[in-house]
């Protein structure tokens, strides 16, 4: 008799999990596919509801090591966002799980990350930050912070990039930050990430435990450990459930209702801190920049932001499944939009 838990498709934990992962023992994005694999079960979505996506790095390789019965498809370096963009919109049944590094997106894919995010483009984007180029062994990234020193590398010269703040740059309705070495802060975020409607920005520091996990570098466990600064508690709650506002102190949460109407929950830490409120999140990761501040949290959501999809009339059913002779236009139709051109 299989007495392993199972959640409400009929499925347990075991059926989210993937292939043993080859990364270091002790990665950081290892504990990130962890929380995928929780978020995923105890949301309930069906594997087969997920596409994954990835470009080139250690992290990038990482979904092979989680929902292994998932649609998924590693691109190449910095390309995540094209691709994704062209799947999501060929099957608009599919929900978008990206995973990126910080050299994917920061470095080679900065220009399409920005674009990815501008369009809010309906994906997961978790970006499994440790300031360096983990596979190709340890080069600084452009998120490696200023002035540090690495054996081989010697000392980065550079300011480094801020993830978060170029998506709320570039618009994005969804910011998050997070550290590797707080999983039930991944999980809530990632489970809140999945129930929004446009491109889910998660900067998640995730420390290279090979090349870049020294007490004085700002990606490393020991660092993040000791200065994480989350913004509050979150906690996530399906549309299903009730809120069992027993659990916080009264006067001291605040909710935020997505589209699907479930609602991810925030408790005040010490901050009162509004994630609706662009200016005060432009200020608040200003400040951590300055500062060296860890903040983790949801830094930023607009949940009423129409995504890519909505943009344009694709209809119900997904343009992968309509026949050649409904996709393609009849060649009547053709001249006359040819005409029409000249
Ligand atoms: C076009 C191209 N340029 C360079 C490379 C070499 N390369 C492979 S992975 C990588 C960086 C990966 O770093 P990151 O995205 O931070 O992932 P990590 O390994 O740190 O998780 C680079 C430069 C490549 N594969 N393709
Ligand atoms: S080299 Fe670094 S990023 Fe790559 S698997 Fe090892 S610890 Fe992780
Ligand atoms: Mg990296």
């Amino acid at each position: 008799m299989n007495l392993e838990k199972t959640n409400t498709v009929g499925l347990s934990r075991n059926d989210y999990i993937g292939e043993p992962s080859t990364l270091c023992k002790g990665c950081g994005h290892n504990s990130i596919s962890n929380m995928i694999i929780s978020a995923c079960f105890e949301l309930n979505i069906r594997p087969e509801k997920i596409i994954k996506f990835s470009g080139i790095g250690c992290s990038s390789k990482s979904p092979t090591y989680f929902l292994k019965y998932s649609f998924g498809f590693n691109g190449l370096h910095g390309r995540m966002p094209s691709m994704a963009t062209g799947a999501l919109f060929a099957d608009t049944s599919l929900k978008g799980l990206g995973i990126s590094g910080d050299g994917d997106t920061a470095n080679i894919g900065l220009g399409q990350f920005k674009h990815l995010v501008r369009r809010n483009v309906p994906l997961v984007y978790i970006v499994e930050n440790n300031g360096v180029y983990g596979l190709t062994k340890g080069q600084f990234s452009a998120t490696a912070d200023y002035g540090l020193s690495l054996k081989r590398q010697g000392q980065n010269v550079y300011l480094p990039v801020d993830i978060a703040l170029e998506a709320l740059a570039a618009n994005a309705t969804f910011v998050a930050r997070s550290f590797a070495g707080d999983p039930k802060q991944v999980k809530e975020i990632i489970k809140a990430a999945l129930s929004h409607e446009g491109t889910a920005v998660i900067d998640i520091i995730s420390p290279c435990v090979t090349f870049n996990n020294q007490e004085n570098a700002l990606h490393s466990y020991s660092w993040g450990k000791g200065h994480e600064d989350p913004l509050h508690e979150v906690e996530f709650v399906p549309p299903r459930d009730e809120i069992n506002i027993e659990d916080f102190s009264h006067g001291e949460v605040r909710e935020v209702a997505l589209h699907d109407g479930s609602t991810i929950v925030l408790k005040k830490v010490e901050k009162d801190y509004d994630p609706t409120n662009k200016k005060e999140a432009m200020r608040l990761l200003t400040d951590a920049v300055k500062n060296k501040w860890l903040i983790t949290g949801l830094i930023y959501v607009d949940p009423d932001a129409i995504n890519l999809l909505d943009m344009y009339n694709l209809g119900k059913i997904p343009l992968n499944r309509l026949s050649n002779e409904k996709i393609r236009p009849p060649r009547t139709e053709l001249e006359k939009i040819n005409q029409d051109l000249m």
